[in-house]
């Protein structure tokens, strides 16, 4: 049999897992760093990243005995699916390229159980445990730390070689292994491409996002009205953003999905706003099922259209689609986006507009 190491790579090559490596479990220094920024309350209103104290940076609260962390990276960018040009589209709507295929957390988290289960069965007596999203985990310090690459001023997990297109998952396991060696320098040098192209101004300053002005923010996880002023910088995203890693020029020859998962689905790389704009609550479920776009929920989906629609080209479909949603009275969150959205349809002045801090 092979090595530990080389084993557990060998099985994640096999699970089509593009790079798995290797890591110790003391993340105090990133603790800190957490700490602080959440300190300026930077993460609002995600205010659960604040829930279990220490866990989050101390892996043996959450697994007590756990003495390797595998840090695992898989890349999701579809082959041939254009980038910057779909957002200048103002009729189309712009999906962010992580959500157009199959939910990735069903995708990584499928693979890393199987992963988990060859180690258990193959070192019998430890214990390992397969981690994404689900659990209060540092993902991209432990990433930084296991040799992934380095964590950029857009705050993204960057790899010299491979871009940022790609998802993190972790293995906590009992079984002691060598840890990897970082190859963390700092490659941002006097680059601030992706400071400057944040629509919403959202980075307080290099490597520090304000959670509650990203778009990705206030397009999935808001479950609220998305502030006004907003609205006109958010253009056509309707779910996500990807600018500060569409300018990063480590992203140039990015790689990309090797699962098919990932391939867009139901043409959510190509659709129309107003296709979109008009589907019932049962053609979204229909339509979104198995992907991220569910996370959001039909009345945040159609508010998030509805802010696009308000900034996309003056036309009477457009104008008749929104009033004929208005006249459903769905919700007042709803209602209040769906008349933003027709007084800017009918000014013949409005422009984009790009927020600056
Ligand atoms: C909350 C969250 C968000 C929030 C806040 C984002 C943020 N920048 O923190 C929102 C909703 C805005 C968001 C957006 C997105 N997210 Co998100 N998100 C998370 C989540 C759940 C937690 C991140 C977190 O803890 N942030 C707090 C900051 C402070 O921590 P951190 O970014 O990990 O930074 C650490 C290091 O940078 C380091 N550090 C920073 N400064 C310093 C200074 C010193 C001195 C030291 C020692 C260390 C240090 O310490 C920090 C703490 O350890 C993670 C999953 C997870 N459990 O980790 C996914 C995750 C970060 N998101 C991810 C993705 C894909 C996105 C989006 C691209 C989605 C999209 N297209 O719309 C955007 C990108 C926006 C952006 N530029 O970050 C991926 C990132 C993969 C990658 N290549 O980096 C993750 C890892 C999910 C996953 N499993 O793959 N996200
Ligand atoms: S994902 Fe978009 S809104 Fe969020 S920080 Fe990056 S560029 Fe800004
Ligand atoms: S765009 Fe420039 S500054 Fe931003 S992460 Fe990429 S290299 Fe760093």
């Amino acid at each position: 049999m092979l090595k530990p190491k080389q084993q557990i790579q060998k099985w994640a090559t096999e699970l089509d897992l593009d790079h798995v490596k290797f890591t110790d479990t003391s993340l105090s220094a990133d603790g800190e760093a957490l700490q602080r920024w959440m300190d300026e309350g930077l993460h609002e209103p995600l205010n659960w990243l604040n829930d279990h104290g220490d866990m989050r940076w101390t892996p043996s609260s959450l697994m007590p005995g756990v003495e390797t962390v595998i840090s695992v990276r898989l890349h999701y960018l579809p082959e041939d699916v254009d980038l910057a040009a779909a957002l200048k589209q103002e009729s189309r709507a712009y999906v962010s390229r992580y959500a157009l295929g199959r939910d990735y957390h069903k995708v990584l988290r499928r693979r890393l159980a199987k992963l988990a289960k060859q180690i258990n069965q193959a070192f019998p007596g430890t214990e390992s445990r397969a981690l994404v999203d689900s659990a209060p985990v540092l993902e991209r310090a432990l990433a930084r730390k296991a040799g992934h690459g380095w964590v950029g001023k857009n705050t993204m997990m960057i790899n010299p070689e491979e871009g940022s297109y790609f998802f993190l998952g972790e293995i906590y396991t009992t079984l002691k292994i060598e840890p990897d060696t970082p190859d963390d320098q700092d490659r941002c040098n006097d680059c601030d491409a992706c400071l400057k192209v944040c629509p919403t101004a959202a980075f307080v300053a290099p490597y520090k996002l304000e959670t509650k002005r990203c778009i990705s923010y206030l397009t999935i996880e808001n479950d609220g009205p998305i502030p006004v002023e907003f609205r006109e910088p958010i253009g056509n995203r309707v779910f996500g953003c990807d600018d500060c890693q569409v300018i990063c020029p480590f992203n140039k020859y990015p790689k990309t999905a090797k699962l098919d998962d990932f391939q867009p689905r139901n043409n959510l790389d190509t659709a129309e706003l107003l296709d979109l704009f008009e589907l019932s609550e049962e053609e979204f479920l229909a339509r979104t099922e198995g992907s991220p776009l569910r996370r959001a929920g039909y009345h945040n989906f159609l508010r998030n259209v509805s802010v696009g629609l308000g900034n996309s080209p003056r036309s009477d479909a457009v104008i008749n689609a929104l009033q004929l949603r208005l006249s459903e009275n769905l919700s007042e969150m709803l209602n209040e986006h769906i008349e933003w959205a027709l007084k800017r349809q009918y000014d013949p002045t409005r422009r984009r507009r790009k927020l600056r801090r």
